[in-house]
């Protein structure tokens, strides 16, 4: 683990409970494909605690009752999985840090804090990299996406899977955003954004002119329903799924980082597995991981059109107007791109190229 990511960041305090009541209903979404596959051996029993900071309707905690499924099925029961969603056990960053100690199985964070223990991940936080889910999925899916995962075996984490957070979009209770200026314009005084625990993040808001907050996602509802800040960038979804719109009127469909989740278990956990369990968790993971893009794909234009049904004011940006904030945050890339790799982003631009 480096520590330059950590000495960048101011971390936010613990996570509290804060979000309101799950939102209950759900797109149109694909059944879970059919579990294949035979029993395998008998090497003991394990509950799986996994603590995730999203809500039960949420594309990423339906996914994980498919990996839950899948290794109940195959162990006629002796695996479970016990899924905390609503940030219940910690944030990201805490999470991660109890699996390194043991104190929980598994998690599945945003890759973006968890840059803290693989720097290449923050490819991902370049502003505008992904342009379309094709290439997102190729990218999670090639080689070097796979080496990144590799990279932290002997941090106390296994990294299993990478699958779909989405792209990002801003929301504010503010005003409508359609330009940088919007955003943190001097005339109109700069909006007050919570962000992920990340300099890249930092970096892209700062740029903007608006006045960046890094906090634990847990905490988020109620900073934003007590004006501690003014908005945040998330998925649809997952503005949706955690309720935001109750406290966020405008949204601005922004696309500006397309964020991968991670699937993870404690190196500690894993080492207890018998082999056989431990391929078998691999295998789940990556099924169920396939499950989760899919799933997301399917909210990401659903849930928008459900919170402008539940009265969110929410701006389309024209390629115009799309072109206009991916110059306001060059500046991000002439900062970030010599620190992450010009090699890396060259690589990923490539598999971008081929999947347009
Ligand atoms: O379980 C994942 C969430 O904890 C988090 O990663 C959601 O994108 C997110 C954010 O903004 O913190």
């Amino acid at each position: 683990m480096t520590t330059i990511w950590r000495n960048t960041l101011t971390l936010a305090g613990a996570a509290t409970l804060s979000l309101g009541i799950a939102y209950a209903q759900s797109p149109d979404l694909s059944d879970p494909p059919e579990i294949e596959g035979d029993v395998v051996g008998d090497h003991g029993s394990h509950t799986l605690r996994m603590g995730i900071g999203l809500a039960e309707s949420s594309p990423q905690y339906l996914s994980v009752q498919y990996f839950a499924d899948i290794l109940d099925q195959r162990t006629e029961g002796r695996i479970s999985v016990d899924i905390f969603p609503n940030s219940q056990l910690g944030d990201d960053v805490q999470m991660m840090e109890m699996l390194q100690t043991g104190s929980l199985d598994m998690t599945y964070p945003s890759s973006s804090p968890a840059t803290t223990y693989v720097e290449e991940l923050a490819v991902f936080d370049l502003p505008f990299l992904l342009p379309n889910r094709d290439a997102a999925v190729a990218v999670m899916q090639s080689d070097t996406a796979q080496e990144m995962l590799d990279a932290f075996d002997g941090s106390g984490i296994k990294a299993l899977a990478f699958s779909e957070n989405g792209y990002r979009q801003l929301s504010n209770s503010v005003r409508a955003v359609e330009t940088p200026e919007d955003v943190g314009g001097m005339d109109v005084g700069g909006l007050t954004i919570r962000t992920m625990e990340n300099p890249v993040h930092l970096s892209i808001w700062e740029t903007l002119g608006a006045n960046p907050t890094p906090m634990a996602f847990g905490e988020l509802f109620s900073a934003m329903e007590q004006g501690v800040v003014d908005g945040q960038e998330n998925p649809w979804s997952t503005i949706l799924t955690s309720n935001f719109h109750e406290v966020q009127d405008y949204g601005s469909e922004t696309r500006h980082v397309y964020t991968p989740f991670i699937l993870m278990i404690s190196e500690r956990t894993w080492d207890r597995l018998a082999p056989e369990y431990q391929e078998l968790v691999q295998e789940a993971a990556r099924q169920s991981a396939q499950y989760e893009i899919q799933l997301a794909t399917e909210y990401d234009d659903w849930s928008r059109e459900q919170l402008e049904e539940k009265g969110m004011q929410i701006t389309r940006l024209d390629d115009e107007q799309i072109a206009a904030f991916q110059e306001a945050v060059q500046p991000v890339y002439d900062e970030w791109a010599p620190k992450i790799g010009e090699d890396l982003i060259a690589e990923i631009q490539g598999i971008v190229e081929s999947n347009q």
